[in-house]
């Protein structure tokens, strides 16, 4: 790929990675991954020969196309691009990304702007799920800028709501694949669960810490990430996920109560390394949990009732808030978070 390929660099959410029309990557999955790892720099710890950040939430692919669905305007294809192992995967979704995919599709003309905001509707390809993005567009172009804050990311920007219905079972094919709300592994009790994202559930103070740790603490303790991965590596077959060995999920997310007015507090590692914040699916799949009765969220968890309902998740850099909405009989039926996106470069990508 000597010419390289259009791309687009964006932070979506809390994350950042590169946003490709499906059309203009290479045409097989071999030779797109091939050329994906090139541009990024991956192998490598400093993704130093290539755009990668050194970091998983900055190592991250959105390919968009227009959909053929009747029920969507654009395919979202994630693809998680490992930093240090030669590894392209679909296996996970990510909503962060997410937060860019209006913006792009309208940038690049897949979706016509309204006047002054544009419905896209998403549909995510890793999980077979849609999702709306409500996109700011004053006089039809897409606007950055605006008043919109989220934790872990350092000023203001145009707000985009993103709401997701129906996202239970999104990849082990039920919110709860084993049938309960808590497993134990390996002593520890767990809630196995997917509401957009595969989700390992546990008490911080089940394996040794507070759950108020910082992220570098979290990622030089090498004991606790080794009793993480070995309970990651069995709830992955629990959870019809199989063999998880080389995939970024299930994330594992260690709950304790919340300090700062929430509804419960969270360190995710994803898998690996803990999150700088929270994912936004992983954020809903927790929020969920905590309203399983019998999980180890929600012993730990302030909840009121009602529905819609919001939850404050507290994690590294703030709180991110989820609102879920629940039917008569308590199940979750719908989710929104607010995210900002940000356009920082348009141009051409060598591999
Ligand atoms: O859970 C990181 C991120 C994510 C995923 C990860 C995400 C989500 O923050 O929807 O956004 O869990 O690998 O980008």
């Amino acid at each position: 790929m000597n010419d390289g390929v259009r791309a687009m660099w964006m932070r979506g959410g809390t994350s950042k990675g590169g946003y490709f029309l499906a059309d203009e990557l290479p045409p097989t999955a071999a030779d797109r991954d091939a050329f994906l790892l090139r541009a990024f720099g991956s192998p490598d710890p400093r993704q130093i020969d290539g755009m990668g950040g050194a970091d998983p939430l900055t190592s991250k692919v959105a390919v968009v196309s227009a959909s053929t669905r009747s029920d969507a305007d654009v395919d979202y294809l994630f693809l998680q691009v490992f930093v240090d192992e030669a590894v392209v995967s679909d296996a996970q979704n990510c909503g962060n990304l997410l937060a860019g995919v209006g913006p792009f599709a309208i940038e690049r003309g897949l979706v016509s702007a309204k006047a002054a905001s544009t419905d896209v509707r998403i549909f995510m390809v890793n999980t077979g799920k849609l999702a709306t993005a409500n996109v700011p567009t004053p006089g039809g172009k897409v606007r950055y800028d605006g008043p919109a804050r989220i934790d872990g990311v350092p000023g203001t920007a145009a707000p985009i709501p993103l709401t997701f219905a129906d996202i239970a079972g999104s990849s082990c094919g039920a919110l709860l694949p084993t049938g309960q709300a808590c497993d134990v592994i390996d002593g520890v009790q767990v809630t196995l669960i997917d509401n957009g994202m595969p989700c390992v559930v546990l008490r911080a103070s089940d394996v040794g810490v507070t759950g108020y740790e910082d992220r570098a603490t979290l990622d030089a303790d090498e004991v606790l990430k080794a009793r993480l991965e070995a309970i990651r590596l069995q709830a992955g077959p629990l959870m019809n996920l199989g063999d998880v060995t080389a995939q970024s999920v299930p994330k594992m997310m260690l709950v304790t109560a919340p300090r700062e007015g929430g509804a419960i507090c969270v360190r995710s590692f994803i898998p690996h390394r803990c999150h700088a914040s929270i994912g936004v699916l992983g954020a809903v799949t927790v929020a969920t949990a905590c309203l399983l009765p019998g999980s180890p969220a929600s012993a730990l968890a302030t909840v009121a009732d009602g529905s819609p309902l919001q939850l404050d998740i507290e994690h590294p850099s703030g709180s991110t808030g989820c609102v879920l909405e629940r039917d008569a009989a308590g199940q979750v039926t719908a989710a929104a978070i607010l995210r900002t996106a940000r356009k920082l470069f348009d141009g051409v990508l060598f591999g």
